[in-house]
C-alpha cells in the first residue's frame, strides 16, 4: 500500500492565459478588498486575485470576490436603453438621446404639473462616489426634488442616525487594525464570517496573534457565534435593553472611565437615572440574556484596557435601530473607549459604497457631511457650485421607506430608481407592487434588464457595472478605494457618471445650474475642494496616490503622505462645544411578536454565495450552485410536531402574505424562529412587516411573526406544471 501525497496527482490550477493583471476594488460588501483582474490576450477577463500589499485582504477574497471577473458577460445585463407607454406594453428599443430626452421631458412634466418634490429619486450603495455626487448635485442643483434618498435607508440609515445623535456627525471612528489591539470585542447581529470574510479573516488573523474575548449578540447560533467566547442569544428586538443594562452595571460598580465621562460627554446624569431602571434581573426577563451573564459581561468589558463594538443589521434593522447604535456609543463613552486602538464603536457597512454615498450623495443633506437646515452649509455649497442658495429646500425630504407610501397617497408621480431592487429588497411586496403599478412615470436604471422592478418601468437605462467604469469606494474604516476601469461597458451601455451628466444637459436650459465635470476625476476633484478642512478631508489624495498605497483614510490632508486610522483620538467631537452625547434610551416593545395563530419569529439575512437580490451571484454557476432554491433554516425540535422534513417544503403565511420554501432543519436557530436569506424574488419580503425606525426610517427587517405549515413536493409541482403546459 502506498500512503503520502507524493503518490497522488497534484492539484492542477488551470492556466487561464493571462497576460495582463488590472488593479481594481470589489464591487460587492463594504470589506474593499483590492482585486486585480487577470486579461487574456484577446482582453476578456478571465480570473480574480487578491492584490498584495493591499492592507485591507493582503491577497485573500472571499468566494464572491474570486469569481468576480465573471459578472461582465453574465446572462442579464441590459445592452440598449429601452422605452414603453405603459408597463403593459412590450418594451421597444431605442437610442439613448430619444430615452435621454424622454426622462427630461417627463421630469419636467410631472414637476410641472404637480409641483418639484412630486418626482422622487432612489438611489444605491452600489456606485461610485463620483457618481453619488453628481447625481446629488443634480437632484439637487438642477432637478430640485427634495424627494431623493437611497436604498441605504434599508442598510445604513440607523448606524447614520446614531452616529449623529452621539458624536454630532456621521463617520465610522474605527478601523480593522483595532482588532491587533483590543482586548474584548463584542459583536452585536453580525455574521462577519459570511458577510465580510475578509474583516473576519482580519479578526482570526489578530485573534492568532494574542487573545482576546469575542461575545456575539445573535438569536441565531451563526458561524461568527460558534466562533466566539460567549455567545447571546437574545430575544429579537431587545439588544437596546441588554445594552442599557450593561451601563447598569457598570456605573453601578464603579467601572465607568469618570474622567472620560467629565471630559469629554454630556448627559451623564440624564443617562445615569435611565440606566438605573435596567437591573440586570428586569432586562433579563425582556432581552432573554441571564443576570449574571449580564454582570459578566458587563465587567469583562468595562475592565479590559481597550474595548471595542462592531455590529451590522441585527442592530441596524430593528425599530430601535437608531437607538441601539446610540446604546453601543453611550457603553463606549462610559468605558472612555473611543478614538483609541482597539476602542471604537464600528459600524460594519453593508454595500461596497454606502459610505461613498453618506459622504457625498447629499441625499440627507448636501456634500461633504453638510447639512440642508445650516445656512453656513446651503452658502457654501451654493457658492462652490454657481447657484442661488434658495433653490435648495430648508430640510431634508423624504427616506427611501416614506417615498414608496408616498406614491400610494398620490403625492408622488414619478419615480427614477438607480441601482435598487426593491420588489426584492423592500418589506411587504405586495404594498410595494401596488406602488411601482401606480407610478404615471417610472425610470429603472440598472446594470442588469432582468431585474425584477424592471417590470414596472417605462423607461430602463442600462448602465455599466463596476470596473467597466472608474471612481472611488469608501469602505467600512473609512478606506478611500480606486475602482480602476478593467473593461468597456457591456453592450450600449453606460456608466452611471454619463448618464447623470447626459440628463443635466436636458436641465441646462431651464435656469442657471451648476456645472458638470466630464470626467469623474473632474469630479473628485469638485469633493477635495469641497472637503478641504472638514472632519471627512480628502484634500491629500489623488488617483495615483489611492491605487499606489492601495486605498488612503480620510481624513487626508493636503500634503499629507497618508490617511487617518482612527476619528476622535483627541476626543473632540462634532458637537459645537466638541463633546459626545450620552443619551437616555428608554425601550418601548412595539414588534409584531410571536402569538397563538403566528407562532414563529421570522428572521432574514444572508449567505455567503449571493449579494442581495441575486441580480449578478445567481447568474454565476459557482455562486448559485450552492443556494440556488429559496430556503429557511428552521429547528428539527419545531419541525417535527408539524410534520415537516428536512428538504421538504413549507408554506409560510404572515398578515401580510405567504411563501413557499425548502426546509433545511438546523439547530442555528431556535426553537421558536426561522431564518430566510432575502436573496430570493417572491420569498421573504411578501412575509415581512418592515416597522420603520422613528428617528432613521430603516425597516426592521428581522422581527415579525409567521405561521409555517407542510407544503406538497414544489419539485413534483414543478414537472406537472411542464407536463400539463405540453398538452
Ligand atoms: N455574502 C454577502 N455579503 C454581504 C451582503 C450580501 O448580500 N451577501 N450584503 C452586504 C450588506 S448590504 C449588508 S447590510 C451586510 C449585512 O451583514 P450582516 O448584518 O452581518 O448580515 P445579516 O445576515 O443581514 O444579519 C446579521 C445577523 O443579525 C441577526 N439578528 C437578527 N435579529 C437580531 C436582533 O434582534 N439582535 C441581534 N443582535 N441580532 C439579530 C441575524 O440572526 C443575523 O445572523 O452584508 C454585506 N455583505
Ligand atoms: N428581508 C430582508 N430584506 C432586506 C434585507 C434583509 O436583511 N432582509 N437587507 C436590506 C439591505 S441591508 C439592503 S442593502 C437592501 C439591498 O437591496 P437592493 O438595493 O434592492 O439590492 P441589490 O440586489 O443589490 O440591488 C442593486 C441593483 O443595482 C444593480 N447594479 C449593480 N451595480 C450597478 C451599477 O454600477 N450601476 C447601476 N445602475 N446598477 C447597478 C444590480 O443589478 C441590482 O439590481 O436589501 C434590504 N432588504
Ligand atoms: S469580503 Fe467583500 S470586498 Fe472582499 S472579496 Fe468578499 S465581497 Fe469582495
Ligand atoms: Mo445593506
Amino acid at each position: 500500500m502506498l500512503f503520502g501525497r507524493k503518490h497522488k496527482n497534484p492539484i492542477k490550477i488551470a492556466d487561464k492565459g493571462v497576460v495582463e493583471w488590472k488593479y481594481t476594488t470589489c464591487g460587492y460588501c463594504s470589506t474593499g478588498c483590492s482585486i486585480e483582474v487577470g486579461l487574456d490576450r484577446s482582453g476578456a477577463a478571465v480570473a480574480s486575485r487578491g492584490a498584495a500589499g493591499a492592507d485591507v485582504n493582503r491577497g485573500k477574497l472571499c468566494i464572491k470576490g474570486i469569481f468576480e471577473h465573471e459578472l461582465f458577460e453574465s446572462a442579464g445585463r441590459g445592452s440598449v436603453p429601452l422605452m414603453r407607454r405603459s408597463r403593459l406594453d412590450a418594451f421597444a428599443e431605442t437610442d439613448w438621446d430619444s430615452a435621454l430626452d424622454h426622462v427630461g421631458a417627463e421630469i419636467k412634466r410631472i414637476q410641472a404639473a404637480h409641483g418639484r418634490d412630486s418626482f422622487a429619486i432612489v438611489s444605491t450603495g452600489q456606485i461610485m462616489t463620483e457618481e453619488f455626487y453628481t447625481l446629488g448635485k443634480l437632484a439637487r442643483g438642477a432637478i430640485g426634488t427634495n424627494n431623493y434618498c437611497g436604498n441605504t435607508t434599508l442598510c445604513m440609515a440607523s448606524a447614520v442616525s446614531g452616529y449623529k445623535r452621539s458624536f454630532g456627525s456621521d463617520g465610522p471612528p474605527g478601523c480593522y487594525e483595532d482588532f491587533e489591539h483590543t482586548e474584548c470585542l463584542m459583536a452585536f447581529g453580525s455574521n462577519l464570517p459570511e458577510q465580510h470574510p475578509i474583516i473576519f479573516w482580519r479578526l482570526k488573523m489578530a485573534l492568532e496573534q494574542r487573545k482576546f474575548p469575542v461575545i456575539v449578540v445573535d438569536p441565531r447560533v451563526t458561524m461568527f457565534a460558534q466562533m466566539a467566547d460567549m455567545h447571546l442569544p437574545i430575544t429579537p428586538g431587545t439588544d437596546v435593553v441588554l445594552l442599557n443594562a450593561l451601563a447598569h452595571v457598570i456605573l453601578k460598580e464603579g467601572l465607568a472611565d469618570q474622567a472620560y465621562i467629565d471630559a469629554h460627554t454630556n448627559g451623564a446624569e440624564a443617562f445615569a437615572a435611565l440606566v438605573a431602571q435596567y437591573d440586570p434581573v428586569s432586562a433579563s426577563k425582556i432581552c432573554g440574556i441571564d443576570e449574571d451573564t449580564i454582570r459578566n459581561v458587563a465587567r469583562l468589558y468595562a475592565k479590559a484596557g481597550a474595548a471595542m463594538t462592531i455590529w451590522t443589521m441585527g442592530i441596524n434593522q430593528s425599530t430601535h435601530g437608531s437607538d441601539g447604535v446610540v446604546a453601543i456609543n453611550n457603553l463606549n463613552l462610559i468605558t472612555g473607549n473611543i478614538g483609541k486602538p482597539g476602542s471604537t464603536s464600528l459600524s460594519i457597512t453593508g454595500q461596497a459604497n454606502a459610505m461613498g454615498t453618506r459622504e457625498w450623495g447629499s441625499t440627507t443633506g448636501l456634500p461633504g457631511y453638510r447639512y440642508l437646515e445650516k445656512d453656513t452649509d446651503r452658502q457654501e455649497v451654493a457658492d462652490f457650485w454657481g447657484i442661488d442658495a434658495e433653490f435648495f429646500p430648508r430640510q431634508r425630504g423624504l427616506a427611501m421607506t416614506d417615498i414608496l407610501p408616498a406614491i400610494e397617497t398620490g403625492q408622488i408621480k414619478g419615480l427614477w430608481l438607480v441601482a435598487t431592487n426593491p420588489m426584492t429588497s423592500m418589506p411587504n411586496t405586495a404594498r410595494i407592487r401596488k406602488t411601482l403599478e401606480k407610478l404615471e412615470f417610472l425610470v429603472v436604471q440598472d446594470a442588469y434588464r432582468d431585474v425584477e422592478t424592471n417590470e414596472y418601468s417605462h423607461v430602463y437605462l442600462p448602465a455599466a457595472v463596476w470596473a467597466e467604469k472608474e471612481g472611488v469606494f469608501t469602505n467600512t474604516e473609512r478606506r478611500v478605494n480606486l475602482v480602476r476601469n478593467v473593461q468597456k461597458p457591456h453592450g450600449d451601455s453606460k456608466p452611471d457618471f454619463w448618464i447623470f451628466n447626459q440628463i443635466a444637459k436636458r436641465f441646462a436650459t431651464e435656469r442657471k445650474i451648476p456645472s458638470f465635470p466630464e470626467t469623474t476625476e473632474g469630479a473628485f476633484e469638485e469633493m477635495k475642494a469641497l472637503s478641504k478642512g472638514r472632519m471627512l478631508d480628502y484634500s491629500g489624495m489623488s488617483y495615483a496616490m489611492l491605487e499606489q498605497q492601495k486605498g488612503v483614510q480620510w481624513p487626508c490632508t493636503e500634503g499629507a503622505a497618508s490617511g487617518t486610522q482612527r476619528l476622535y483620538a483627541d476626543g473632540k467631537f462634532q458637537y459645537d462645544d466638541g463633546r459626545a452625547k450620552l443619551i437616555p434610551l428608554p425601550y418601548v416593545e412595539n414588534n409584531e411578536v410571536p402569538c397563538d395563530d403566528y407562532p414563529f419569529w421570522l428572521n432574514s439575512g444572508r449567505v455567503v454565495e449571493h449579494f442581495h437580490t441575486r441580480t449578478r451571484t445567481g447568474k454565476m454557476g459557482n455562486l448559485n450552485k450552492f443556494s440556488p432554491t429559496p430556503y429557511m433554516e428552521m429547528n428539527p425540535d419545531a419541525a417535527k410536531p408539524l410534520g415537516i422534513a428536512h428538504g421538504s417544503y413549507a408554506r409560510l403565511t404572515t398578515r401580510r402574505g405567504d411563501a413557499v420554501v425548502m426546509v433545511q432543519l438546523t439547530q442555528r436557530v431556535p426553537r421558536d424562529m426561522v431564518f430566510i436569506p432575502f436573496h430570493f424574488h417572491e420569498c421573504v419580503n411578501r412575509l415581512s412587516l418592515g416597522l420603520l425606525d422613528p428617528h432613521s426610517r430603516q425597516p426592521a427587517y428581522k422581527q415579525c411573526a409567521v405561521r409555517i405549515e407542510p407544503a406538497p413536493d414544489q419539485h413534483a409541482a414543478a414537472v406537472h406544471n411542464v407536463a400539463a403546459r405540453a398538452y
